[in-house]
């Protein structure tokens, strides 16, 4: 939008002086905010509407993108850029005496994700619109998003994240719009004198859930989609005879959205979690139907108007729920319904984690969703009988959605979805070749993959506006709405002053983060030591345990001899661990531990630092990721799907470090193998040890004198203060059989770590390869990614045509 600083400035004042009736020299930086904030609100709303009318007068095909986590971040910075009045807000401001980066700091961080999958949604749903994508997000409006984390003697302790005590600006609530999702009861069918089998529910908990909207702004498009977070509430009551009653119904109910689970890694089997996924699933397709029936097509018709994505299993109950209201609702025969329902969904798979897959129990399902449930079981009847005629039985058997009184969600969605993809080339291959092999012979044509990608606008031009300066004077700025454009920087690579530059840039960002962990840990890191980033969920195959490892290695080696030629390095580390992952707990507080220790040993004259921030997440991302010279993404080949931070340090010119799992083999393809460091078993090495067994973790203790000390170190007090969590580890390593290879890719990891030590002692070589990875990380749109699912598996309209 065109908009002159005059013109902000006056509806700044005035917007200001009409929500808190004052002028800016009375106002704090809150009243600041909201005022900024209602004042992007107004300018997006006419888009918002035109928006919505275009999708309905061109009755688009539409896309709702069902997640039950959005890791969205902060929204300021974000849609003032997509407005394309990022520039002129800024410097309107100053003239007004406001720093835009203090109101930025007022907006709460809203955690409502845990990881790789809720950051991907959030990723995407920025894509989509502007991509032109007719694509809205449905998920559910947690009062708790994810735990803060404290550090407490170096142990994390959980804190309740309450990311709406100051309300949020952002988001309308659509009291109109509420339905009710229903709950338990007693459901059976009767013969209706049509001849129409018709439930009859009795007794059901009536839940009313209320959208909550939020505009998605497509960058400098005028596209405003739309992101509804459900949230759970007692439907209004006529007479409240019991008030105790009242008050304890009224919290039951709400607690449906009260707070995220934090687990990203581990399947909890909570009734709570349950209520919570079909909560948000039976919201958001009841308000998709009432949509459509504004169309006055026939049902039939619903797959050419509508696509529903199921975001990992969490909502692979939108499909028995669509099924349910096509059935029960809408009157339609199975045969017909279940054609719609296939077309209508799609199904992505995050994780080959056995933990991680969602298998509820029969009972629960049955207890809680009893309609839902004998959906299920009608669904399962008619593929055993269909697939039962065409396929061997054993793999009937393995691929059935109730087996051993469970209902295997991943089952569900992929029976009743048209397509199911992976998020990156290698984990798609190993979700057709293993883990759902079984499914990949029965249904070949619904597998893809669709590797992931990343937002560049708040991934670069956001959090690293000097790298964006820099490029745009160098090759023009086309590469913001065409990342693949970047490969022109290629020209530049024996250019040195460029390389200086962009030297010069990283140092700058460094310095940044640097009085960040002054200011904020009192610790003094050196801006001109390797900065080296592992940024991810505290998991065991992410392996940030080998990272401590080789820390120690170098910290003995220095022991030895403070005066070895080792590059100065600053290892950061950025981890929450879920709460109930004790073993994730026990490797926070070793590192934490091992920290205290080095940071504070003047012996080695500050050559090693450890910095392991407190509760990381987005926007401590954007401050660590424009600083980061090395990308840890060193997890056991064939456990990461993707990984997504591997994206974003690569674009700001991190040199990755890694093993050939997820995307890492992709990233490699892009930069060329002079460019990345690789190391570490192959994902087929990985398998084979499975199949023969022959890894015996204990001899490479015994034989490898540098990894006999680092692990006795662990138990012989040597660190003091983790003897629990030292003797814990050290058993899982040496004992108990390693389970993620971590002694067994050790020596590899360390040799890689001498070969960056050694390249980054050639500045311009180092440049060179940072512009190489910076050229390279077009492809890693998310623009890219959204415009592949919208023309291979949404069959909706996208501008992808005009770039
Ligand atoms: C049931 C508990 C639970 C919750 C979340 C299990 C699994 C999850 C997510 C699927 C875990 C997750 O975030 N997976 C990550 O998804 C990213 C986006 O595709 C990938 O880049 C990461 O590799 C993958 O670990």
């Amino acid at each position: 939008m065109d908009l002159s600083k005059r013109k902000f400035k006056d509806d700044f004042k005035k917007m200001l002086t009409e929500v808190y009736s004052m002028d800016i020299t009375e106002s704090e930086l809150t009243e600041q905010f909201f005022t900024l904030g209602n004042l992007i609100r107004s300018y997006s709303s006419k888009n918002w509407s035109r928006t919505n009318q275009h999708y309905s007068e061109k009755k688009e095909k539409q896309v709702y993108y069902f997640s039950m986590e959005f890791l969205l971040g902060r929204m300021l910075k974000s849609n003032l850029l997509n407005l394309g009045i990022l520039d002129t807000v800024r410097s309107a401001l100053q003239d007004l005496g406001i720093d835009l980066e203090e109101l930025v700091q007022i907006e709460p961080d809203p955690g409502l994700g845990n990881g790789g999958l809720g950051r991907l949604a959030a990723c995407f749903i920025d894509s989509m619109a502007t991509s032109e994508i007719p694509a809205h997000g449905n998920g559910i409006r947690f009062k708790y998003g994810l735990f803060k984390q404290k550090f407490v003697n170096g142990y994390q302790v959980e804190l309740p994240e309450n990311w709406l005590q100051n309300g949020n600006v952002w988001e309308t609530r659509k009291m109109h719009a509420a339905v009710t999702v229903r709950f338990y009861g007693k459901v059976w069918l009767q013969q209706t004198d049509k001849g129409f089998l018709t439930p009859h529910y009795e007794g059901a908990q009536e839940v009313l859930a209320v959208p909550y909207d939020s505009a998605v702004i497509g960058y400098k498009n005028n596209v405003v989609n739309t992101l509804r977070l459900w949230s759970a509430e007692l439907p209004p009551q006529d007479d409240i005879s019991d008030y105790w009653a009242y008050i304890h119904q009224r919290n039951q109910i709400e607690s449906i959205s009260e707070v995220l689970y934090p687990d990203d890694s581990t399947y909890e089997g909570r009734l709570l979690r349950l209520k919570q996924e079909y909560f948000f699933v039976s919201a958001g397709i009841q308000s998709i139907i009432r949509h459509f029936k504004k169309m006055h097509l026939h049902m039939n018709h619903l797959a050419e108007k509508v696509a529903i994505h199921i975001n990992d299993t969490h909502p692979a109950l939108c499909v028995p729920e669509l099924m349910r209201i096509l059935l029960d609702e809408e009157h339609m025969d199975w045969e017909h319904a279940w054609n719609v329902t296939v077309n209508v969904m799609s199904y992505t798979n995050h994780t080959i984690m056995s933990e991680a897959l969602e298998k509820w129990p029969i009972d629960m399902i049955s207890s809680l969703l009893p309609r839902i449930y004998q959906v299920i079981c009608e669904i399962d009847r008619r593929y055993t009988m269909k697939m039962g005629t065409l396929f061997e039985p054993a793999i009937i058997d393995r691929t059935q959605i109730i087996e051993g009184g469970h209902v295997k969600m991943a089952h569900l969605a992929i029976i009743g979805s048209h397509s199911i993809n992976g998020v990156a080339q290698l984990h798609t291959t190993i979700l057709k070749e293993k883990v759902l092999h079984d499914f990949f012979l029965v249904y070949p044509s619904k597998f893809n993959n669709k590797t992931n990608g990343i937002t560049q606008r708040r991934w670069l031009m956001l959090a690293n506006e000097p790298l964006r300066d820099l490029i745009n004077r160098k090759i023009g700025n086309e590469w913001e709405t065409m990342p693949t454009e970047l490969k022109m920087l290629k020209a530049f690579r024996d250019d040195n002053e460029t390389l200086l530059e962009l030297a010069r840039i990283k140092h700058l960002n460094k310095e940044r983060f640097a009085d960040y962990v002054q200011e904020t840990m009192g610790l003094a890191i050196n801006p001109d030591a390797i900065f080296d980033v592992q940024i991810k969920r505290l998991h065991a195959y992410k392996r940030q345990l080998m990272n401590l490892l080789h820390i120690l290695s170098l910290y003995f080696k220095l022991k030895d001899n403070p005066a070895a030629d080792i590059q100065p390095r600053v290892f950061i580390f950025g981890a929450k661990a879920a709460p109930s992952y004790t073993y994730a707990k026990q490797i926070i507080k070793l590192i934490n531990t091992v920290a205290e220790l080095i940071n504070n040993d003047s012996s080695i004259e500050n050559k090693l630092k450890i910095v392991f921030v407190e509760n990381y997440g987005v926007s401590l991302a954007e401050k660590i990721i424009p600083a980061a010279d090395v990308s840890e993404q060193i997890s056991l080949a064939s456990k990461e799907a993707s990984g997504t931070s591997n994206m974003k340090l690569m674009l700001n010119g991190a040199i990755t470090l890694a093993t050939l799992d997820g995307a890492n083999v992709e990233i490699k393809e892009h930069v060329g193998s002079e460019n990345i460091v690789i190391f570490g078993l192959r994902e087929e090495e990985v398998y084979q040890y499975y199949h023969d067994g022959s890894y015996h973790s204990r001899s490479y203790y015994e034989n490898n004198p540098v990894l006999h000390r680092v692990l006795d170190a662990l138990i012989d007090g040597t660190i003091p203060g983790v003897v629990a969590e030292g003797h814990s580890i050290f058993d899982s390593l040496v004992q108990y059989g390693d389970e993620y290879f971590v002694l067994r890719d050790f020596d590899a990891y360390v040799a890689a770590q001498e070969r960056i030590d050694s390249l980054y002692r050639d500045m311009l070589k180092w440049q060179r390869m940072a512009l190489i990875n910076i050229a390279g990380a077009g492809i890693f749109s998310s623009d890219y990614t959204v415009q592949q699912y919208a023309n291979q598996i949404w069959d909706v309209s996208s501008n992808a045509h005009l770039k």
